[in-house]
């Protein structure tokens, strides 16, 4: 069995919204900040920039045990032994990543308002994201976002953990886990900060004032 991971925090290294910047300088002062878990989406590189990509971020997170995982490609998870695959409905389904990767790897699944989603509730994953909880600039092709009303039903279907992703900042982290969520997943509002380090070490900060602390087991 997999010892608890804690997902409070879980940065969305994405390398779009990182820009001209080398994702190693958001990622370390994101680390220094109180990132607790780390996903790497790279929706334009291939598979093999991807993966080297993957091997270099894990040398700096396996020293400080913060978990890496991969958006998107099961594959590349595999190969570079990630702690994990994120995917969604466009992906793998969940069952194949969770043959290809074993029962200790970490495996989130986003779940969309605007589509079916109560089957996800029964599938083979570790957390459940909430895409989008709130409206984001990051990704598009929602029609909808799920919103605190959103989550607090969604809360009260599953005691699987729910991670809110889109749109979080630090107006809305405590209320967004005052209404449920085990932890937020942060893009934008980290990836393109001035100062990583403190906006991540406040965004920390503001999630260790918030009543329930949960976490993957
Ligand atoms: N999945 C749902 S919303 C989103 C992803 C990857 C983007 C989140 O980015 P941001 O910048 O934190 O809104
Ligand atoms: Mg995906």
């Amino acid at each position: 069995m997999r010892r608890k991971t804690d997902m409070r925090l879980y940065l969305i290294a994405d390398v779009n919204s990182i820009g001209e910047r080398d994702p190693l300088e958001v990622i370390v002062p994101a680390i220094e900040g109180g990132v607790t878990a780390v996903q790497l989406r790279a929706k334009n590189l291939n598979r093999s920039q991807f993966s080297s990509l993957a091997a270099r971020i894990l040398t700096v997170l396996r020293p400080k045990e913060v978990p890496l995982i991969i958006n998107d490609d099961v594959q590349v998870a595999f190969e570079v032994r990630a702690d994990g695959v994120h995917v969604g409905k466009d992906d793998c389904s969940s069952t194949e990543a969770r043959e290809i990767l074993g029962p200790k790897a970490i495996i989130g699944y986003s779940i969309e308002n605007d589509d079916p989603w109560k089957s996800a509730l029964s599938y083979p994953v570790d957390y459940l994201g909430l895409s989008p909880t709130f409206p984001t600039q990051t990704k598009s092709g929602f029609r909808s976002y799920w919103g605190l009303e959103g989550l607090r039903f969604v809360r009260g279907q599953t005691s699987l953990p729910l991670i809110a992703i889109g749109g979080i900042s630090m107006d809305n982290v405590k209320s967004t886990l005052d209404a449920g969520a085990d932890g937020v997943a942060v893009a934008s509002a980290i990836c393109m900060a001035v100062d990583v380090e403190k906006t991540t070490r406040s965004l920390r900060s503001a999630i260790e004032q918030a009543p329930v602390v949960r976490g993957i087991s």
